[in-house]
């Protein structure tokens, strides 16, 4: 009897990176299996995929297919206990946002607490550092920046500034009465629309745990009903954890400005020694960049014969460390096994989100040491070496883990193989610098952004984000609805993987413009020296697109809340509980919102129906769904084009 061939991935319908492809075709050949192959091998149920599988009680799971014959008037599916396929479709849509809401609040949670540490100065390793933030956010948070002594206006200390403003973000996790501070951030009309409608966020963690509570078996059985809960937690999420991880980054490590930089599998260097940084954290990779830029450190890296050392990232701890130290993207989250595959990795250090458990299996095949630092996530595979990061001790860590690295340089044994493939990007952009790069304001100059809206040169802005999808063609989508959009004239804001992907194409450069724009498009980007698709960093910086939208809308001239703006948002290979969050968030923060990929309520279409058109008429803005990603991008531009005439400024 003949053995089965091992079924693997053929590279070249798995992604359309040329460099990914060698990397795949390189573990093939060293019988090391990637997200790839097994995406051959392991097909998904097809019910979950539908959203209508329960497994909320102990009596199911209750599987509730949607039905070839399916005929909406006769829908008599049901759980044991009588839950609908609308029910259960809702409740396991908003779980997905309660684990999204919680991934990013607990990484803005750890960021509070450092910056508490930082305020309280337990800590030489981390400093206020941008004080133009601080002073900025501190009045949203209840904290005064100047006192008023004998009829004289005076500046409060920094210091006692920054403790207030430690503690009262602190308090947004679990505050008793009130509501979410930054909720009053977003334009008043937009406010009004959650007041009226009952979903201002009370605090962050209780959103969360009321939908763990709400979707138990027989608590909130009204898809409605269980959506509002969905819209207060994402709400927390958005203008809430997220938004307070950003702007404590900020103030911690710097507000990012424009820096050029590098991206793909060839930023790794052979003889470099490699660190891999990948997860969502800042709060230790700041500190690996200023261990690894130490003279005595690089001179340690040259007594073991390196010429250096090579920091690179992957997923969104890199776009944090890209945008505030121009430090080059490696890759994106399907390109994490095969980093290591190139046998030139020495160190690939994890925090959370994100992280394949088999990237320790892929270790355990090279000399590369897999070390997790994060006491909530850690590997049960042998190989990873777990060293608990703590900023009471920060740079003693860092140093610890860059030595590690350093050492294991020697232990090089398999072939290095890296494939040549590195764009050059311009990345590390924010609400400031847009301002900044368009005319130093948002509207009256010939170069800002709310004229050129509103004289068309630019058509309107689209967010793309979040991941990528082992199910669909690695960055196809990305690009294709990235450059699709860019062609007709709309400026693109990107974070998360989307912008590690569009890096990677060369979309992130000025020079690009004149190549994928559309005429308007290009004018602009050329004169003010922008590429037309703007790197804002992580998936916690997915706030920043609100805030840009917020400061649109002050500006004037383009109508009066986000929902009016001629904006669209867009997720063409998402995959985790954080993007449905952000997708939400984004939703009823006014803007309309197309997934790839695959939509997990397909087996319940009028809960469907409920997400897809009736939240437009509550919110201003609704989910969509379209795999293709030229239609993806049309029904974005069509949206654009809808909004454009609603305000009077289509031609
Ligand atoms: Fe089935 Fe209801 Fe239990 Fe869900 S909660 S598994 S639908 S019995
Ligand atoms: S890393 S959440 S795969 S964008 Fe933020 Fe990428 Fe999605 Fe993770």
């Amino acid at each position: 009897k003949k053995a089965a061939k091992p079924k693997v991935a053929d590279p070249v319908a798995a992604t359309i990176d040329k460099a990914s492809q060698q990397m795949i075709r390189r573990a093939q050949e060293l019988g090391i299996d990637t997200c790839f192959d097994r995406n051959v091998t392991l097909k998904p149920c097809n019910i979950g995929n539908q959203g209508t599988c329960c497994k909320n009680c102990g009596m199911g799971p209750c599987r509730l297919p949607l039905p070839k014959d399916y005929d909406e008037k006769n829908d008599n599916r049901k759980g044991i206990c009588g839950a609908s396929a609308n029910t259960i479709a809702a409740r396991n849509f908003i779980r997905m946002i309660a684990g999204g809401a919680a991934a990013h609040s607990d990484h803005g949670r750890g960021v509070a607490e450092v910056f508490l540490s930082a305020a309280r100065k337990e800590t030489d390793a981390y400093r206020i550092k941008d004080t133009r933030k601080l002073l900025e956010i501190a009045p949203h948070l209840g904290v005064e920046t100047t006192v008023e002594k004998d009829g004289e206006v005076l500046d409060r200390d920094i210091d006692e500034i920054a403790l207030e403003v430690g503690e009262a973000a602190i308090a947004e996790w679990g505050k008793v009465g009130g509501e979410l501070s930054y909720a009053k951030r977003a334009p008043e009309a937009r406010y009004e629309i959650w007041k009226k409608n009952g979903v201002l966020p009370r605090n962050i963690d209780r959103e969360i745990v009321e939908i763990m509570h709400r979707t138990h078996i027989g608590v909130d059985q009204d898809y409605k009903n269980l959506m509002k809960q969905g819209t207060r937690a994402a709400i927390a999420d958005g203008w809430g954890g997220s938004m307070l991880a950003t702007d404590l980054q900020d103030v911690l490590f710097g507000t990012p400005y424009p820096l050029a930089s590098e991206a793909n599998l060839g930023v790794l260097k052979a003889d470099h020694v490699n660190i891999v940084i990948h997860g969502h954290e800042p709060i230790l990779s700041e500190m690996i960049v200023v261990v690894a830029q130490k003279p005595e450190i690089v001179e340690y890296a040259k007594s073991k014969g390196a010429k250096g050392i090579q920091l690179s990232g992957i997923c969104c701890t890199a776009n944090e460390i890209l945008q505030r130290h121009g430090v080059p993207l490696c890759g994106t989250f399907l390109q994490q096994e095969l980093a290591i595959i190139t046998g030139a990795v020495d160190a690939m250090v994890v925090d959370i989100q994100c992280i394949f458990q088999n990237v320790a299996n892929v270790a355990n095949c090279f000399h590369t040491k897999l070390i997790t630092t994060h006491p909530i996530a850690k590997m049960e595979q042998d190989n990873a070496i777990h060293i608990e990061f703590d900023e009471h001790h920060a740079m003693e860590d860092a140093e610890k883990i860059v030595r590690m690295a350093i050492d294991n340089y020697e232990n090089r044994k398999a072939e290095v193989m890296i494939p040549h493939q590195k764009s050059p990007i311009v990345a590390g952009f924010g609400v400031e610098s847009i301002e900044y790069h368009l005319g130093g304001t948002f509207r009256g100059t010939y170069y800002t952004l709310n004229d050129n809206i509103i004289n068309g040169r630019i058509r309107g802005i689209a967010g793309v984000v979040g991941c990528n999808n082992a199910r669909v063609k690695h960055n196809e989508g990305h690009i294709a609805v990235v450059k699709e959009l860019i062609k007709n004239d709309v400026i693109v804001l990107t974070t998360g993987c989307n912008a590690i992907a569009c890096a990677m194409e060369g979309l992130l450069t000025p020079e690009s413009a004149a190549v994928y724009c559309g005429p308007g498009l290009a004018e602009v980007c050329e004169t003010v020296g922008i590429p037309p698709v703007l790197h804002l960093g992580s998936c916690v910086d997915n706030s920043r697109i609100l805030l840009a939208a917020t400061e649109v809308v002050k500006a004037g001239g383009l109508g009066n809340d986000i929902s009016d703006l001629p904006v669209a948002g867009s997720a063409p290979e998402w995959m985790s509980e954080k993007a449905i969050s952000i997708g939400h968030y984004v939703v009823t923060s006014g803007i309309y919102t197309v997934f790839g990929a695959v939509f997990p309520t397909a087996g319940a279409p009028v809960f469907q129906r409920y997400l897809f058109e009736e939240l437009e008429k509550i919110y201003g803005g609704m989910w969509d769904f379209e795999a293709d990603p030229i239609k993806h991008a049309w029904k974005m531009i069509d949206h654009i084009d809808k909004k454009r005439k609603a305000l009077g400024i289509d031609k």
